[in-house]
C-alpha cells in the first residue's frame, strides 16, 4: 500500500509541475509541452547570463562546395563548433514536394532537425509561403498591390487553398519527432519581413488588421485545430520602420507572439552600421521588455563577407554597443547557398580568422558551450 501511495505521489508531482504550468501560462500556446516550455524559459534566462545563441540557416544540409555530407557544417569547418541554433525553411511544402524552395529534401531536413536537437541545439523554421491564390512564390506578383491576404482569410475565395497549405506545414511540424516519439521544439517564424513590400504579405499588400488576422489565424489553426504543442512563435519584421512604434504596427499581439525579432541585413550596408544595428536592436528590446518577451536578431549576415572584420567589428560590435542589444537570445546568419551567396566564410576565406574569433567570444554560445536548453 505504501509503495502504491508513493507511486501516486510521484505521478502527481510529475503531472502538475507548477513551475512548468506557470511558465506555460506566458506562452502563446498554453498547452505547450514541457520541452517547449523549458526552451522558452532557457531562452529567457540567456539574457541574465549575458549569452547569445549563434545560429545558421541550413547549416547541416550544405555549404560552399558540398551537399548532404554527414556531420559536415561550414560553421564547424571554419569556426570549430556546430552552431547552437539551426534555421530551416518550409517553402514548397505546400505542394507536397519532396524538396524545399532551396532543394533541401524535407526528409533530410527532419533528420537534421532531430540530430541537432539531440545534441542540444535549438531549431527555428521560416516559411517563404507560396501564394495560395495562384501558386506563385512569396516574391511573385508583388510589384502591384495584391489582395492575397484578404482572399485567403476566412470567407475569402481562396481560404480553402490556404488551409490546404497550412495543413502541409502542420503535417511536417508534427512529424519532427525523435525515434522515441519526442516532439522537437521549434521556433516558428511565419510571414517574416512583413513591413517590406517584397512578399505577398508585405505592407503594401494588406492593412495591419489583415496581416494581424493572417498571423493570428495561422497560430490558432496550428495549435487549436491541428493540436501542435511544440512551437514557439516568432515575429520578425525587417528594418523598414521609420520610428519605434512602426515596428509594432503589425504586431499580432502578446497572445500570439513569444519572440520579437528583426531581420537586419540592410543597416550593415549603411555608414554607421554598429550604431544603426545597435539602435535597431534597442528598439526591439524596448518593446520586448515592455511586453515581457524574448527578443532576437532573427536573420542577418553580409553576403560573401567582403569585410574581413565584419563578424567582430560590425556584428559583435553592434550587439555589444548597448546592454539592450546584448540582451538578444540569438543571432541567426543566413545560408551558405554557394559561391555567389554565402554568409559564413570558408576556412581559406579572408574573413575566416575573424569569424572564428567572433565564435569564440565569451558572449557567444555554440553547441560546444551550450547550456541544457530543454531542462
Ligand atoms: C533568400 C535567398 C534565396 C532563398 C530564400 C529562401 O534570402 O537565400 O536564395 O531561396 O531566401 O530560403
Amino acid at each position: 500500500m505504501k509503495t502504491i501511495r508513493l507511486v501516486l505521489f510521484v505521478l502527481l508531482i510529475y503531472s502538475c509541475n507548477p513551475k512548468v504550468d506557470q511558465i506555460a501560462s506566458k506562452l502563446v500556446d498554453k498547452k505547450a509541452d514541457t520541452l517547449t516550455v523549458n526552451l522558452y524559459k532557457n531562452l529567457m534566462e540567456l539574457k541574465n547570463r549575458k549569452k547569445i545563441l549563434f545560429g545558421h540557416q541550413d547549416d547541416l544540409a550544405y555549404g560552399v562546395g558540398w551537399k548532404y555530407e554527414d556531420g559536415k557544417s561550414d560553421v564547424k569547418l571554419t569556426g570549430g563548433a556546430y552552431p547552437a541554433l539551426y534555421g530551416w525553411e518550409l517553402g514548397r511544402i505546400e505542394f507536397g514536394d519532396a524538396v524545399n524552395i532551396d532543394s533541401v529534401p524535407f526528409d533530410k531536413m527532419r533528420m537534421y532537425m532531430i540530430q541537432a536537437f539531440e545534441r542540444g541545439g535549438v531549431i527555428t523554421c521560416s516559411w517563404h509561403a507560396y501564394n495560395p491564390t495562384n501558386g506563385k512564390s512569396s516574391w511573385d506578383d508583388t510589384k502591384e498591390k495584391n489582395n492575397t491576404v484578404t482572399e485567403i482569410l476566412p470567407n475569402g475565395k481562396h481560404h480553402t487553398d490556404f488551409i490546404n497549405n497550412l495543413d502541409k506545414v502542420a503535417d511536417f511540424l508534427l512529424s519532427v519527432k525523435t525515434i522515441k516519439g519526442v516532439a522537437v521544439p521549434i521556433i516558428f517564424r511565419p510571414f517574416h519581413e512583413n513591413n517590406g513590400d517584397w512578399f505577398w504579405w508585405g505592407q503594401k499588400h494588406c492593412t495591419p488588421e489583415e496581416y494581424i488576422a493572417l498571423y493570428r489565424f495561422t497560430v490558432d489553426y496550428l495549435k487549436n485545430k491541428r493540436g501542435i504543442h511544440n512551437l514557439l512563435y516568432a515575429y520578425s519584421p525587417d528594418i523598414k520602420f521609420e520610428n519605434p512604434t512602426d515596428y509594432m504596427n503589425r504586431y499580432p499581439g502578446d497572445e500570439y507572439v513569444d519572440i520579437l525579432g528583426i531581420d537586419d541585413y540592410y543597416d550593415f550596408k549603411s555608414e554607421n552600421p554598429v550604431e544603426k544595428v545597435g539602435n535597431r536592436l534597442k528598439v526591439v528590446a524596448e518593446h520586448a521588455e515592455k511586453h515581457q518577451k524574448i527578443y532576437a536578431l532573427t536573420e542577418t549576415g553580409s553576403n560573401l563577407v567582403p569585410d574581413s572584420l565584419w563578424f567582430t567589428s560590425k556584428l559583435l560590435a553592434a550587439i555589444k554597443s548597448n546592454p539592450q542589444a546584448q540582451g538578444i537570445a540569438y543571432v541567426m546568419i543566413w545560408r551558405n547557398a554557394g559561391e555567389k551567396e554565402f554568409y559564413i566564410p570558408a576556412p581559406n576565406h579572408k574573413s575566416a580568422a575573424d569569424f572564428k574569433k567572433f565564435l569564440n567570444d565569451c558572449i557567444i554560445l555554440t553547441n560546444d558551450n551550450l547550456p541544457d536548453m530543454y531542462k
